[in-house]
């Protein structure tokens, strides 16, 4: 039997990727303390979270998911009453170049959470969210998606993750843990990795219109994705843990789009009109017109082209969640981010970013120039 407890403490894995950045400081202004586990690298890979280093109630610890001693060591010392598992080598492609390691992190790093929890004896007092996915789905038996339609995993990424979902499960049955999976659809923002395709195509739009980037390649332009915004996803992980009861919940918009549509809208906010022509890899996206400040000399230019570097050996293309279940039980609202506005959120941050780029490299270039006419010391 889980009891509530008054104390809010917690431990986040995974806190520096997307997820787990807006999720800190979601828990954050809920008044938690708030533990993410980091990993130690010889570059600085912080800048999600770096606006909330030291803030009182925000801690990090040197940790890694594959390792049990580091986990068990993390959760004996932190105490937590809420784990959010976002810790993932995240990317589907990436899996197939790194099954094993795939493997490692995302199918047996959860069981070391939750033997983690075991053995510290707090199966009583700490809740556990695990970050399932839609790639459970996979090679897709019904459109739309839900909390009944059966798995086909089509991706190293998938097959360890489907593991974790087994695993939660299992936890919950043999020992009353309350532990939930969320099987999140395609969630997206201005802090998404940049080899993500939405990101992908967001900051080349906003490259190719401010003139420093010729050509955007991208792969399989018709699969079909049900895409949210990642702030508005992170409220319902948390809100998965407040139920009386443990459970699985589907999280999506219930909307689908393709990579196509998502490039052609990213394109028009950056001021870009593209058509595209062809088919299959001589599929090619060319402008057609521009507005605001792009440049004129765009138009008639071929800007995306389908590059086969980005097929994957299987790729799943059917993607689109029926969020009901979370909407009725965790009165989450699934459209609370439009499409549009998650276009123009991201485009617009993308914007910004390769202008201040730029406004970055002229101070470099100025001091470089300033430091030569010895202005500056
Ligand atoms: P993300 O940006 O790629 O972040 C992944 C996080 O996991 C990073 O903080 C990363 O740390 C950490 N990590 C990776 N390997 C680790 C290891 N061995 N030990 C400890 N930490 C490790 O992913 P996200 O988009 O925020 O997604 C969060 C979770 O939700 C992931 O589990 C993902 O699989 C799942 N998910 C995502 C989506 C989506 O659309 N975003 C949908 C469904 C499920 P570093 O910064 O050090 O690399
Ligand atoms: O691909 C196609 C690609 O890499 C989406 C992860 O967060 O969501 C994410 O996985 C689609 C695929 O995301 C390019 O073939 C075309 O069909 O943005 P993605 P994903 O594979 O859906 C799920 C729910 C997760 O759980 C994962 O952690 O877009 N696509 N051209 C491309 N994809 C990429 N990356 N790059 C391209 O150039």
């Amino acid at each position: 039997m889980n009891t509530r407890v008054n104390k809010h403490i917690a431990l986040i894995t995974g806190v520096t990727g997307q997820d787990g950045s807006f999720l800190s400081e979601f828990l954050l202004d809920k008044g938690y303390d708030v533990h993410g586990i980091i990993r130690r690298s010889s570059v600085d890979f912080r800048q999600r979270i770096a606006h909330l280093e030291g803030r009182p109630h925000f801690h990090l610890h040197y940790g890694d998911i594959t390792d049990s001693m580091a986990v068990l060591q993390i959760v004996s010392k932190v105490q937590p009453t809420e784990i959010y598992n976002l810790a993932a080598q995240s990317h589907v492609q990436v899996s197939f170049d790194a099954p094993e390691y795939t493997a490692n992190a995302d199918a047996t790093g959860v069981l070391r959470i939750l033997e983690a929890v075991r053995q510290c004896g707090l199966t009583a007092t700490c809740r556990i969210y695990q970050a399932s996915t839609s790639e459970l789905y996979g090679k897709v038996e019904q459109v739309p998606q839900n909390e009944q339609t059966p798995f086909h995993p089509y991706s190293p990424y998938a097959v360890a993750k489907l593991y974790g979902y087994w695993i939660v499960r299992e936890y919950r049955e043999a020992y009353g843990m309350y532990c939930c999976s969320g099987i999140l659809f395609n969630h997206e923002s201005e802090r998404r990795g940049e080899t993500f395709v939405t990101r992908k195509i967001t900051l080349a739009a906003a490259r190719i219109a401010q003139g420093k980037q010729d050509c955007l390649y991208l792969g399989n332009l018709s699969s079909l994705r049900d895409w949210g915004y990642a702030r508005d996803y992170v409220e319902c992980m948390w809100l998965i843990l407040q139920q009386d009861k443990a459970d699985d919940f589907v999280v999506a918009t219930g909307e689908q789009h393709s990579v196509r549509e998502f490039c052609q809208r990213a394109f028009r906010h950056a001021g870009i009109e593209l058509e595209f022509r062809g088919e299959g890899a001589d599929e090619t996206g060319i402008c057609i017109g521009v507005s605001g400040n792009a440049d004129p000399r765009l138009v008639g230019r071929t800007l995306v082209e389908v590059s086969p570097d980005f097929y994957r050996p299987t790729d799943v293309v059917n993607l689109w969640g029926d969020p009901t279940k979370a909407r009725r039980l965790l009165g989450w609202n699934p459209q609370r981010t439009s499409f549009d506005e998650l276009i123009r959120i991201m485009v617009d941050h993308d914007m910004a970013e390769v202008a201040a780029d730029d406004a970055a490299a002229r101070v470099r270039t100025n001091l470089a120039e300033y430091l030569e006419k010895g202005i500056v010391k």
